[in-house]
């Protein structure tokens, strides 16, 4: 009985806890991208005004309900001198997303260059990646096709896990809840890495 009754407390009460870090050079977009994630999937979030965000320096935390699943975002600054601090977070997290300014054709080797030394990360094996092309609400700015070509000889880095590239417009909210609800389905099925369990607050 006590069995029972304590399995139905947690199926009620207990959340599963994903770490997911939000990476990207410096004004790709990350922050506004997670204030945009809270304001379009928590209930009660009274979402800032997305005009005011500045770039990050150091980390933004953030944390998203979608079903059972409980995602805490870590976004962290871009910069180049704050890119090595990027992998002290790899051992803990659970999915990484990879923001690209879509309108910064001029830094996009820079960015390439920046996620292929994260995707050969061995920390990170076997993590799920969700690449946003974002600012697709800019004209002109790169497509998906554009940024698949650019990045194309990280396919072999990226190796069989999971991977999307999206378009997304972290300022209109175009394609945040799709690379949101992808994000869910992947680490929920990766059972490489268990998630934490934690009682809702
Ligand atoms: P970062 O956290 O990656 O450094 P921010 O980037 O979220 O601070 O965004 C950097 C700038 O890009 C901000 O403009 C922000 O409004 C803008 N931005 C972010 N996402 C989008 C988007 O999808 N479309 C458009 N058009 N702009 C976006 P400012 O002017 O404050 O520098």
């Amino acid at each position: 009985m006590y069995t029972l009754l304590s399995g139905l407390y947690k199926y009620v009460f207990q959340k599963d806890e994903y770490c997911i870090l939000i990476l990207g050079l410096d004004n790709a977009g990350k922050t506004t991208f997670l204030e945009q994630s809270k304001t379009r999937l928590s209930k009660n979030y009274r979402g800032v005004s997305l005009a005011k965000i500045t770039t990050t320096v150091g980390l933004n935390i953030g944390t998203v309900d979608v079903g059972k699943a409980r995602l805490m975002f870590w976004d962290l600054g871009g910069q180049e001198e704050l890119q090595s601090l990027w992998d002290k977070y790899y051992a803990e997290c659970h999915g990484v997303i990879y923001v690209i300014d879509s309108t910064d054709e001029e830094r996009l080797s820079e960015s390439k260059r920046a996620f292929e030394k994260m995707v050969t990360s061995e920390a990170l094996d076997g993590v799920p990646i969700l690449v946003l092309a974002n600012k697709q609400d800019v004209e002109p700015c790169l497509s998906i096709p554009d940024i698949k070509t650019a990045f194309g000889d990280c396919a072999s880095k990226i190796g069989r896990r999971d991977c999307l590239t999206q378009a997304c417009s972290a300022l209109t909210g175009q394609g945040v809840r799709e690379g949101i609800e992808w994000m869910v389905k992947c680490v929920v099925r990766n059972l490489r890495r268990p998630p934490r369990q934690r009682d809702i607050t």
